[in-house]
């Protein structure tokens, strides 16, 4: 008689997650299911379903080849629930289990659900993670501010990486300044390493298809590595071909080359099939081999030991209510070219298309394309918040609600970033190649045909004085738009009022 359940959810596919850690492999049983309840609280892209499906599928076959008993639940089992609780409470009943030993869930949604079930539910700390959320609170205790590099030090001394006895590898803490760098067209930079689905993947990419085809996003070519072996794969091929190039481009944007030196990691260390530890290892011993210069090492552990884990701590510390933040009192609704409507900015038509396609966009695509237009348009945060969670292969609310309140949107008032992340199109121009095939002008400052991101970028300044032009990093914007000629200022909010009366009428701006 089985008297205890243990829950394994999509995104905790690692034998060394807590619950299956302390659980007995004679006696539990291991619950896994495919529920309509997660597969729909976000409008998830297909590629992210079917992803998350094949890999709980591949994972489950390994726990039982290991010796443990799983009950499996598929998506269109007859028998299903539909939501986690309900299918603990019919596996209790079926097999007379009393309680339930789970590893905290990365969102609070589900955290509130499972501690609401009539069964008795212990959380163990989710401990895949660098540092622990006991720890970050720990640390973020009598700081009057928290930010990302003082934090990232911090781990860098306590966990050795690019350490050079109690100093920084390469004399520097952060090489940022270094990698800033536009990218131009390289016939020789290696591609990504596509895994064509094999025939559990194919049986999941029939179902998505049927279910979840009217979903924001294309299905096939899917090209995601779905099992632990695949994703070291993954990684072994970018530590050999992009490590090297990542520090250099990691800012760039290419229309004919999504990728760039960008690892592609993301899904997999967020699924589990990774560990943020063995990923940064990997980086670190890189380096010490003096195969890949230091900017891209530290550029690139930086991103997991510091960014990751601090939008972890955050997203812990600040509650289940950080999603609803809007100290901007932004209220627009998210324009349809989210969603694939047609836009003549070329910038976002690049970014969504990629979206699209690929369920993929890399750091500064979200951050300073899509993020930074939502921003300057005063989109409501929690619709743009929505749309990340949904249409992202590596989208779980832990990780991305920081980077979209937050970083991305100021919604939470500077929890997260110092500053908003805005910019007008010189930035993109600098920083990509999408601006001489687009309909507007990236020189145009004001006019019919200025681009929008110009006009936007001070119509944003100028809604926010007030809470902005204190903060000694923005001081000087506000300098130069008071040193502008009278007439120029007027065009450019005009025409700012003009683009976003367009936007609201549904124009296809
Ligand atoms: P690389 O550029 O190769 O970076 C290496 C790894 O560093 C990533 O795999 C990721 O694990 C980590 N990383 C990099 N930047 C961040 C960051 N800002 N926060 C946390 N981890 C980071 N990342 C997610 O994993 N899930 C999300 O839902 C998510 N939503 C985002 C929403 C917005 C608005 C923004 C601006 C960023 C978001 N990010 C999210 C962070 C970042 O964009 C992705 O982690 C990255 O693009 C993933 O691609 P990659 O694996 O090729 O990353
Ligand atoms: C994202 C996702 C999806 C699409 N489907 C499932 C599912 O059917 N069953 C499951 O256990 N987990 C799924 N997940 C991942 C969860 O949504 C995730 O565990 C929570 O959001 C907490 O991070
Ligand atoms: Fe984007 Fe402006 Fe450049 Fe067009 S001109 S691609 S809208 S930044």
């Amino acid at each position: 008689m089985v008297t205890r359940l243990i829950l394994v959810l999509g995104d905790q596919l690692t034998p060394d997650v807590a619950a299956l850690r302390q659980a007995d492999k004679a006696r539990d049983l291991v619950v896994m299911a495919e529920v309509m309840a997660e597969a729909s609280y976000a409008r998830h892209h297909p590629q992210k379903i079917a992803l998350v499906f094949a890999a709980m599928r591949k994972f489950a076959a390994h726990l039982a080849a290991q010796g443990w008993t799983v009950a499996y639940t598929r998506l269109d089992d007859p028998e299903n629930s539909q939501s986690i609780g309900g299918e603990l409470l019919r596996r209790a009943a079926e097999r007379g289990a009393s309680e339930v030993l789970a590893t905290a869930p990365g969102e609070w949604r589900l955290i509130l659900a499972l501690n609401d079930l009539p069964l008795p539910v212990t959380l163990l700390p989710d401990d895949r993670f660098l540092c622990s959320a006991a720890e970050f609170a720990a640390w973020a205790r009598d700081r009057r501010q928290l930010r990302m590099e003082f934090f990232y030090r911090e781990m860098r001394r306590r966990t050795g990486l690019l350490m050079e006895g109690d100093k920084p590898a390469g004399g520097q803490w952060n090489f940022d300044h270094d990698n800033r760098r536009p990218a131009t067209p390289d016939l020789f930079r290696t591609p990504p390493p596509r895994f064509a689905p094999d025939a559990v993947t194919a049986e999941v990419l029939d179902l998505v298809a049927a279910r979840f085809g009217t979903n924001f996003g294309v299905l096939h070519p899917f090209e995601w590595a779905t099992d632990r072996a695949g994703a070291l794969r993954a990684l072994d091929h970018f530590i050999d071909h992009s490590l090297a190039g990542f520090g250099d481009t990691q800012d760039a944007m290419l229309a004919g080359d999504p990728v760039l030196a960008h690892s592609l990691l993301s899904p997999y260390l967020n699924l589990g099939l990774l560990s943020p530890r063995e990923v940064c290892d990997r980086a670190d011993a890189a380096f010490r081999a003096g195969l890949v210069p230091v900017n891209s090492a530290e550029g690139f552990i930086r991103q997991i030991l510091g960014w990751r884990e601090f939008m972890r701590g955050i997203y812990f510390l600040e509650g289940p209510g950080y999603t609803r933040r809007n100290v901007l009192a932004h209220s627009r609704a998210l324009p349809p070219l989210y969603w694939g409507g047609p836009t003549r900015m070329a910038c976002l038509s690049h970014v969504v298309g990629q979206t699209r396609d690929m369920a993929y966009a890399h750091h500064i695509q979200r951050l300073m394309v899509t993020g930074n237009f939502a921003l300057l348009a005063g989109v409501d945060p929690f619709q743009v918040h929505e749309w990340y969670l949904a249409v992202y292969i590596d989208a779980f609310e832990w990780v991305e609600a920081p980077n979209t309140i937050g970083m991305s949107q100021f919604a939470d008032g500077g929890v997260v970033a110092s500053k908003p992340y805005v910019s007008s199109g010189a930035y993109i121009n600098r920083m990509s190649d999408y601006c001489g095939g687009c309909a507007y002008d990236v020189a145009q400052k004001s006019g019919p045909g200025a681009c929008p991101f110009n006009l936007l970028y001070w119509h944003f300044l100028l809604r926010h004085r007030t809470r902005f032009a204190q903060n000694p990093r923005m001081a000087q914007m506000y300098r130069t738009w008071d040193r502008m000629d009278e007439t120029r200022r007027t065009a450019v909010l005009a025409g700012a009022d003009a683009f976003l009366a367009r936007l609201d009428a549904g124009e296809a701006v």
